[in-house]
C-alpha cells in the first residue's frame, strides 16, 4: 500500500523537471501522477527541488497547518514550484488544467520516523 510519504512524492515531487515553456504541463502531470482519477483533483503544486531539500524542511521553522494541527513547516528557501489549477470550464474526465510557475516558500505537514513531507500545505 502506498505510504504517506510515497503519495506525497507522487502528488508533489518533480525534482528533475522545468516546465518553464510547457504550458502543457499540468494538463500531462496531473494525469501522470493520477490526480486525475475518478475527480480532477482541483489544485497541486510540484516541487522541482532535490528530495533531499524538501525531506529537510521537515527540521525547518514549525507553524501550524491550515487544519490546525501543528506539524507544519516552512522552507527557510524559496523553492521553484509549479501550480496547477482546473480551468473553469474543465470537466471530469477531461480535467484541464493551468500552469503557472513560481518561487516561493513552500509549507509541508510533515510525520512519522523517520519525519518526512506527507503533505503540502500552501506556498507563501
Ligand atoms: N492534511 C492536511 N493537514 C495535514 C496535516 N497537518 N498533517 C497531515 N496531513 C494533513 O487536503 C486534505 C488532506 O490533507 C487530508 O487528506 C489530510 O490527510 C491532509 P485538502 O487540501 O483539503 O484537499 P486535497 O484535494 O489537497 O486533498 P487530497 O487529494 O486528499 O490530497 P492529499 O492530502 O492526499 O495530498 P496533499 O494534501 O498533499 O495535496
Amino acid at each position: 500500500k502506498e505510504s504517506g510519504a510515497m503519495k506525497f512524492r507522487r502528488q508533489h515531487m518533480d525534482p528533475d523537471s522545468n516546465p518553464s515553456n510547457n504550458s502543457n504541463y499540468c494538463d500531462q502531470m496531473m494525469r501522470r501522477r493520477k490526480m486525475t482519477e475518478g475527480r480532477c483533483k482541483p489544485v497541486n503544486t510540484f516541487v522541482h527541488e532535490p528530495l533531499v531539500d524538501v525531506q529537510a524542511i521537515c527540521l525547518q521553522g514549525n507553524i501550524t497547518c491550515k487544519n490546525g494541527h501543528s506539524n507544519c513547516h516552512k522552507s527557510s528557501s524559496s523553492m521553484h514550484i509549479t501550480e496547477c489549477r482546473l480551468t473553469n470550464g474543465s470537466r471530469y474526465p477531461n480535467c484541464a488544467y493551468r500552469t503557472s510557475q513560481k518561487e516561493k516558500q513552500i509549507i509541508v505537514a510533515c510525520e512519522g520516523n523517520p519525519y518526512v513531507p506527507v503533505h503540502f500545505d500552501a506556498s507563501v
